[in-house]
């Protein structure tokens, strides 16, 4: 059945859900980045070169993924440019641009990724032909692939950033838009934890120790304009708030061994969960930029006093923002999504 949700829709749901935010850790922890805010006159030609892979338009955005043959092209092409823009937090785009923060060069992204196989023909085919995507089975178990999972955030493309306030019921409508679905949580731990080769599993994508200068997982909030971040509503988030994503594919170890990257920070990611009372529901986890605030190794003792930090590891389970998935959407600076895609 079509998921049907307008722009009111979702915004109404993030007022829904700020009560749920409050006690996010992704939003309790303290501001003490002191960093020089970005403005023109502040960014010399590379933070320039960097910050022009920020599309700035609807229609910028809409160029960086297409429509699959499989969908209805005009339906969906006429949803997702409801979806998609630049105006305000109730738009599907890479961040505010007057707060954001890039610091990684597209062209330094594709030159780290140079030699790279991303995905190999015997995947691609695997995968139905989906361009950047990779199956993912339990090898030990002896399990044959059942599903693919998208190589990066989506848009999808290496070295592109990944789009952000991007609520789960939409997330959907634009995975199905290319053919696909967005991934189950079970999926997404398997592809991070797993080992093609039937090896055992590594608790992070990278291997088993904590290293969070392996992802883009190290950098604190930066202020923007003499302020720091404040996301007790959407708008103030929009415009205080610094999307600090770099292009997908930045941090080069930053690789599942099936070859998923930044499962572990850039973009958090909105995915799926079965709950035995409420039936499908959204899942957000994975980490963003500014895990150093909040990064706690498993079995690392609570600091004191406590404050909130969490695992990173493949299979954790958080329940930020738990909605219906009929219903679902919290949107936020930080939080992109990823697709998945059953093999038939
Ligand atoms: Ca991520």
């Amino acid at each position: 059945m079509p998921i049907r949700v307008g722009r009111w829709h979702a915004r109404r749901l993030f007022v829904a859900g700020f009560v749920i935010l409050a006690v996010s850790p992704a939003f309790s922890v303290a501001q003490k980045a002191v960093l020089p805010p970005l403005t023109p006159d502040a960014c010399d030609a590379h933070c320039a070169e960097a910050m022009s892979n920020h599309r700035n338009s609807r229609e910028e955005l809409l160029t960086l993924f297409t429509i699959a043959p499989s969908s209805d092209q005009a339906a969906s092409l006429q949803r997702l440019n409801r979806f998609f823009g630049v105006s305000g937090p109730g738009e599907i785009n890479q961040g505010n641009k007057e707060m954001a923060s890039h610091l990684i060069t597209k062209q330094e992204c594709l030159k780290g990724l140079e030699g790279v196989v991303l995905q190999t023909p015997e995947q691609k085919s695997a995968c139905g032909g989906a361009e950047m995507m990779v199956p993912i089975f339990d090898a030990a178990k002896h399990q044959s692939p059942k599903f693919c999972i998208d190589i990066f955030e989506f848009p999808n493309k290496p070295c592109e950033l990944p789009v952000v306030w991007s609520p789960p019921t939409e997330t959907a409508v634009i995975c199905a838009s290319q053919g696909k679905r967005l991934c189950d949580q079970n999926e997404w731990n398997l592809a991070c934890r797993a080992d093609p080769k039937g090896g055992p599993d590594w608790a992070y994508a990278y291997g088993n120790e904590l290293d969070i200068t392996i992802c883009n997982t190290n950098k604190p909030h930066r202020r923007t304009n003499g302020r720091s971040c404040n996301a007790r509503s959407a708008r103030d988030a929009w415009n205080t708030c610094s999307t600090q994503s770099e292009p997908s594919g930045s941090f080069p170890k930053c690789r599942s061994r099936f070859g998923v990257y930044d499962q572990s920070g850039n973009v958090a990611e909105v995915m799926t969960r079965r709950d035995a009372n409420s039936g499908k529901v959204s899942q957000l986890k994975g980490s963003a930029w500014f895990y150093k605030e909040v990064a706690r190794a498993p079995g690392f003792p609570q600091t004191k006093p406590p404050r909130e930090t969490y695992p990173d590891t493949c299979n954790y389970d958080p329940r930020w923002h738990v909605e219906p998935m009929s219903n679902a959407g919290h949107i936020n600076y930080h939080l992109g999504f990823r697709c998945c895609k059953s093999i038939e």
